[in-house]
């Protein structure tokens, strides 16, 4: 009689792990023009001209505004291709990540 042999499945577990996040940061100064921020969010941001000019003022008044979160990568660039701007023109306009918890 042949034998007969029972294997054991591999167990698999799986386990959804939350895709880690970064936070884009707008900061305030006492020089960028407020249109020029508008520009900024707008064109980087995709943002429309009423959602930009609400986080431009919330920055003006707070200090600093989240923009958005997005994976690493992307708000890392995000805040590179931002900062270039206001470095373009000679404006402190600063933006930064950190990541959220
Ligand atoms: N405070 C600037 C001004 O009065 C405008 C400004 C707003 C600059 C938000 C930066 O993140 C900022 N011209």
């Amino acid at each position: 009689m042949a034998n007969i042999v029972t294997l054991r499945k591999t167990r698999s577990a799986t386990r959804t792990e939350r895709p880690k996040l970064w936070k884009v940061i707008l900061l305030n100064d006492d020089y960028t023009p407020r249109e020029f921020v508008v520009s900024v969010l707008k064109r980087v941001f995709r943002m429309s001209e009423d959602e930009a000019a609400l986080v431009m003022l919330a920055a003006h008044r707070q200090g600093a505004c989240v923009v958005a979160v997005f994976t690493r990568e992307v708000a890392e660039t995000k805040t590179a291709q931002a900062n270039e701007a206001g470095l373009s023109k000679g404006y402190p306009l600063t933006f930064t990540t950190e990541r959220e918890d």
